[in-house]
């Protein structure tokens, strides 16, 4: 008896001195931390885990924050759920990569009147009040498929005017800034190109599998495919396994010629390898840009309402193994 009375004695002083041993700072720093409530919303693409991965990197207890991510699974009320648990816990600053533009008007306000600041990142919100925000980091959408469509002009500029260029479309998910601009910019230049067809649209919903399945139906009763236009590399990669499957050649020397957007790495590669013709840059790694803007906003400085990121297009010329390799997404 007097061995097991010894051995909980021993125990609880353990137990008391390993809750001492904390370092003080340690205690200090969970007050100091600036707690950041981050709603992503999904990870369906390699573009969104890399963004994902680049939140998490730099907004770390060593840099002073304490970063709350909430996965929505590409639903949006999930993302509604998630800001609103925020609220609820006090956070200093949400962070929001919205699913889609519309929808926003009255979390945003909860939001506002909860005097919590909010940066909107990646996707755009359709909201008519901006000062909702604080700002919208991300990419010119509309940009990126102006540049798709300008080397497609290039590409087929000496294609004689009575030949159709025959152009399936495959989309991302709908409502969301990526895939209305992107898609904005092919409906428009097919508008100026009297040759220039759309065959179909199909939805794609920026994955892999989406794509494949869509792209197997499509195949079975259209071949006649010129280019592939690709709202993101996932679904581009989807689109390739299924056109193999079907037998149908792409990139270069093949029937039909790839275009696609994010400029991941596999996507560099098989752009390389000649298999993509064109990579658009859609850059995910957000982090630092984020960080920054919220060091500019605790510092009192003045914040543009849309930070647009610099990107580029990759062709297989544009390309070596060293610059493929060195990617970080
Ligand atoms: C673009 C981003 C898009 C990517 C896709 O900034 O919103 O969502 O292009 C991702 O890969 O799913």
């Amino acid at each position: 008896m007097k061995r097991l009375y010894s051995l909980i004695v021993v125990m609880v002083l353990a137990l008391f001195l390993s809750a001492c041993n904390k370092a003080p700072e340690a205690q200090q720093s969970d007050e100091e931390l600036f707690v950041i409530g981050f709603s992503q919303l999904g990870s369906e693409s390699d573009w969104r885990l890399a963004n994902t991965r680049s939140m998490v990197e730099t907004f770390t207890n060593e840099n002073g924050y304490e970063l709350i991510v909430q996965n929505a699974k590409q639903q949006q009320e999930n993302q509604f759920s998630a800001v609103r648990s925020f609220i609820l816990e006090g956070v200093d600053l949400i962070v929001i990569a919205p699913t889609v533009e519309e929808g926003w008007e009255t979390v945003l306000k909860e939001i506002y009147n909860a005097g919590i600041p909010v940066i909107i990142m990646d996707r755009s919100v359709a909201v008519d009040n901006t000062e909702l925000y604080l700002t919208n980091v991300g990419s010119d959408f509309l940009w990126q498929g102006e540049q798709a469509v300008a080397w497609l002009e290039d590409e087929t500029k000496d294609m004689p005017e009575d030949q159709t260029l025959r152009i399936l479309h495959l989309q991302g998910t709908y409502g969301a800034t990526a895939q209305l601009m992107r898609t904005k910019a092919l409906e428009d230049a097919a508008a100026l190109h009297s040759n220039w067809e759309i065959t179909a649209q199909l939805y794609g919903d920026f994955t892999e599998a989406k794509a494949y399945e869509v792209m197997t139906e499509y195949l079975k009763t259209n071949r006649d495919i010129d280019v592939l236009y690709s709202e993101n590399d996932n679904m581009t990669f989807g689109a390739m396994r299924a056109l193999d499957e079907a037998g149908i050649t792409y990139g270069e020397g093949g029937q039909v010629k790839i275009i696609t957007f994010d400029a991941s790495r596999q996507a560099l590669q098989y752009c390389l390898d000649g298999l993509i013709d064109l990579c658009v840059e859609c850059n995910p790694m957000h982090g630092p840009r984020v960080e920054e803007l919220i060091r500019q906003y605790r510092a009192g400085e003045h914040i543009p309402k849309h930070v647009y990121v610099e990107e580029q297009v990759f062709t297989r010329e544009d390309l070596t193994q060293e610059i493929v390799d060195a990617r970080e997404y």
